[in-house]
Order: C-alpha cells, then structure tokens, then sequence
C-alpha cells in the first residue's frame, strides 16, 4: 500500500457496459447525497494537480534528509545535516529503521531494500551502553514491526523479536515490573534514567504496550504482552484514587504515582495515547478484554476537560491544556509535545464496529480546538516556525514563546493529519503547507533538514541536529496529509507514538489479555 508517484492521473476504464453505467450512476448519486448531507468535499476532489504536487515536494524532502544520511552518516542513528556527519545517542542506526516504513508508503523501494540489508547483515544491537527503553521500543522495535507488517519480510520480525526478548528484560527486573528507564542491551542490565534517582516515568513505561502486544500476537509467544500489559494493570491498582489522569513519576518499588505535574505533554503524553490506541489496535469491541483500556481513556478525556482544558480571555479565545500542579494550582503552559493531543481527540471518534460513542462531538471539537492553538503556536512567529513551549495570559500577553527552539516534531501536522481525516475541512492542508513550506525556507541545508536555535530570529540560526522522527514522523503524517484516505486508512492501521503504521487486528487475540 503506496502511493505510485508515478502515475497520478486517474485512468479511466473504457469498458462501456450497461450496467455498470447505471451502478456508476448510482454510486455518483450516493457521493451527492453525501456531500449534499454533510457538506463535506469527498476526497477526491482535492486530488488535484495542486495536491499532488505538494505531495511530491513532499517526496523530494524524505529523499534529500534520507540521501543526506545515507551518504554522511549512514550506519549512525542520525545525520548532522550542516557538520555533514553521523551522530550516536543509541548506537542502533535510529534513522534507517525509523525511516524504513515511510520509505515504503513513499514508494522509496530501492532505499528500503537498502535499509532492509542492512538490518539483514549489520545491524546488532546489542550495544554495550544504557539506552532508553522507551526510545529503543518506538523507533527501533516499533520500526521492525511496521516495516514487517508493510513488507511481510521475516529478516525484521526475526530481528524484532531478538530484540524484544532482551527489552523484555526491562520488566523483569523490578518487583513489580515496572521498568527502569535504561536498559544496556548487551547485557541486560536495567538502571533508572540518572536525572531520576529511583524512580522511573509514566509515558515511558506506559506506552510500550503496543509494541509488545503486536510481537506476542506476530510469534505467538505470550509473554511480552503479559508482562506489558501488566504494566497497566499495576498502574491502575496501585493508583486507585487517580480520576484518570496521573502523576508523571512512579515508583517502581510501590507502583505509586507521584511528582509534581499532571500533564499531557513530556512525560505524560503517550501514556494517554496508547489506552486509545491499544484498544483500537486490539479491533475495538471485537475484544471486549480491551475495552477497560478504553474506560480508562474516556476518563482521562473527561478529567482533562474538567481539571486541564482552558482557554484564554482574549478575542482568539485559544484552548490550550494546562498543567496541574499537587495543589491544583494550574500552570498556563503547554509544550509543542502537547500538541498530539488534538489528533488524539480526534482518533477518539473514530467508529470501530458499532460501538456508541457519545462523546464524539465533543471531542472532536476539543481535538479543533487545540489544534488552532498549536497551529497558532507556528503563525504567530516570525520564521513560521513553532517554539518548543509556550506560556499563555502573562505579561498581558496572550501567547509568550518560552523555548524558542524548533525540533521539526511532528505532533502539529499528527494533529493536522487527524483532524484532516475526521473533517476533510481544507484549512488542515493549508496549515500543513505553511508548516513544510517553513521548514523549507529555515531547516533545509544542501543535504538534509536540521531544527533552529530560536524561532524568533529570522533567519534562525540551525542546530545541526536531524532527528530521526523528522523521517519517521514529520515528513509521514506531512505525506498522509495530502494522500487519499484509504492510504494507510484509519478503519485498518494504528500508528504506534513514533508514527509506526501497525494492522488493526481483525483476528481474535482476546487469550492474550487473560492472563
Ligand atoms: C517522538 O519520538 C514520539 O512522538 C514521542 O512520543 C514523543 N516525542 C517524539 C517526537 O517529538
């Protein structure tokens, strides 16, 4: 499932019978009474030539940072697209297996073979150095499995279950398997992360479920799932009191949650994300032994309109979900990270089977709102690029930018590409150009594309960094944004939190949720 690059024209069939004349008439009918209805646009008819040929500027973007790595830094985890060279924080080549599926949706297939062989013949993980249990399960796990869904070739599933079985060591080592944040893959040894003495982080233990579901489901070994999904199992039982949101810190020894902040930005994030998500990818009421990830979701949404959601006392009257403080003080900021959370409202509505969901409209109109803030995050600065975090309603001014810097993330165009998919209302494209037509101008150097230093100065001096989310996720959901809905369509794949397509299940997996 790509988009052939090729051929965009829509080749029409010269059969002439009869009847399916009148079949075609009706369905043209249909589409009217549709559109008619709902007063939405079918897609179709933004594939025009216009859309088309954003989509390949699109392309030409994930061949210039993908050829950039491949020539400077090939082998690393990421290229420095002005130093011309490799850079190692994981030593496990994030960008090839990162970039592996939007290779393959793009219909990159030769620099797919390329990665595939190399994951084939060099790639070993097994690197003598901590490395974050939580990255290394979205990019490097993640990647493998979607790479291996796409492709159907075993050399990624082979490598992806060598791999989970020793990041399966991670929530072994606890005693109530919650895992530290480290893990050094050559020996197995787990640690917490240093900045947090003992104690380890919500999203990072809380949002490695899909990941582990899918390797039990893909080798029939139950035990990653049991030891996952567990996960949440201790969280919700050790935590009885919490409302749906929780703490961002957790004691591995007790299972509390504890810290300073609720938050639905770092360290909090795709913690919500995945209660959504796993039951998505477990088929929805197909698996009635999913749905409590779902209640637990449904409180989550409830609690964040209740205690997070504000918006600001001016005439653009901005939505934006704050942080929440022990007291209950709340703290008027939000992190470009936070900004997933649109196209998590939005994902929410998405019908699984006959499944009432009667908060939809609601949500949905949460998930818009929250989504002109960010993309007002990206408007309201100089160079068109968004800061890293903002303050709302201080020094009588209604949006302040905090951390100017841009790390070319992805969770505003996820958002774009949600709320894109739920509405077809045009303005997400439009806002998704604008976005890409500003990396262009400020990110872009002669072999790739690299975050800014400070979007407030124009032009922004660059920070020679090109993270392997920008392949993996920016330039994906930037691509999806302007593709048909039926690539990659909601009704059949999840993506994981590092924008990893994984196949909704249609089959029944409910044995590995007893346990
Ligand atoms: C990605 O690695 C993932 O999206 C993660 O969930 C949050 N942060 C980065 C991108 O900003």
């Amino acid at each position: 499932m790509e988009i052939d690059n090729d051929d965009n024209d829509n080749d029409e069939d010269d059969d002439n019978d009869d009847d399916e004349d009148d079949d075609d008439e009706e369905e043209d009918e249909n589409k009217e009474n549709k559109k008619e209805k709902t007063n939405i646009k079918n897609v179709d008819d933004y594939e025009d030539e216009e859309n088309i040929k954003r989509r390949n500027a699109i392309l030409d973007a994930m061949k210039k940072s993908w050829g950039g790595y491949v020539k400077y830094a090939w082998g690393t985890d990421e290229l420095q697209p002005e130093s011309k060279k490799g850079h190692d924080w994981l030593g496990l080549g994030a960008t090839i297996i990162d970039s592996l599926d939007t290779l393959w949706l793009m219909g990159m297939k030769d620099e797919f073979a390329r990665g595939r062989d190399w994951v084939r013949d060099e790639f070993d993980f097994r690197v003598d150095m901590n490395v974050s249990f939580f990255e290394t399960t979205i990019r490097v796990l993640g990647g493998l499995l979607s790479a291996y869904a796409l492709s159907d070739d075993k050399v990624f599933l082979t490598k992806a279950e060598e791999l989970g079985s020793v990041l399966l060591r991670a929530s072994t080592d606890t005693p109530l398997g919650l895992p530290y944040g480290q893990i050094n893959l050559a020996t197995g040894a787990t640690s917490p992360h240093k900045w947090m003495r003992k104690k380890t982080i919500l999203a990072d233990i809380g949002s490695v479920q899909l990941e582990f579901l899918y390797l039990s489901i893909l080798t029939g070994n139950g035990t990653y799932a049991k030891q996952m999904l567990g996960i949440y199992d201790t969280l919700f039982e050790k935590n009885p009191n919490a409302d749906g949101l929780y703490y961002v810190i957790v004691d591995p020894n007790t299972g509390i949650c504890d810290g300073k902040m609720i938050t639905i930005g770092a360290l909090g994030d795709s913690f919500y994300e995945y209660l959504l998500k796993l039951w998505i990818f477990a088929g929805g009421p197909r698996t009635p032994e999913a749905g409590k990830y779902r209640t637990h979701y449904d409180r989550a949404v409830a609690a964040i309109q209740e205690k997070l959601v504000q918006q600001t006392a001016t005439p653009a009257k901005l939505t934006y979900i704050s942080e929440m403080r022990k007291s209950g003080a709340k703290k008027k900021a939000m992190d470009h990270l936070c900004c997933f959370a649109g196209g998590m409202f939005a994902l929410g509505t998405h019908k699984y089977g006959n499944v009432a969901l009667p908060e939809s409209e609601e949500h949905l109109k949460l998930g818009a709102e929250v989504t002109r803030t960010c993309h007002e995050m990206y408007a309201r600065s100089p160079t068109k690029l968004a800061p890293e975090a903002v303050i709302f309603e201080t020094n009588n001014a209604e949006m302040v930018f905090k951390a100017k810097y841009d790390l070319i993330r992805p969770e505003t165009v996820e958002s774009y590409f949600y709320m894109w998919r739920k509405t077809h209302d045009i303005k997400y494209r439009e806002w998704g150009w604008e976005m890409f037509q500003a990396f262009r101008e400020h990110c872009e150097t002669d072999v790739g594309f690299s975050g800014v230093k400070d979007v407030t100065q124009v032009p922004p001096e660059k920070d020679d960094k090109q993270p392997s989310w920008f392949l993996a996720e920016t330039l994906k959901y930037m691509y999806l944004l302007f593709s048909p809905d039926d690539v990659v369509s909601l009704d059949d794949y999840v993506f994981n939190t590092e924008a990893h397509p994984f196949p909704i299940q249609k089959q029944d997996i409910r044995k590995y949720f007893i346990y």
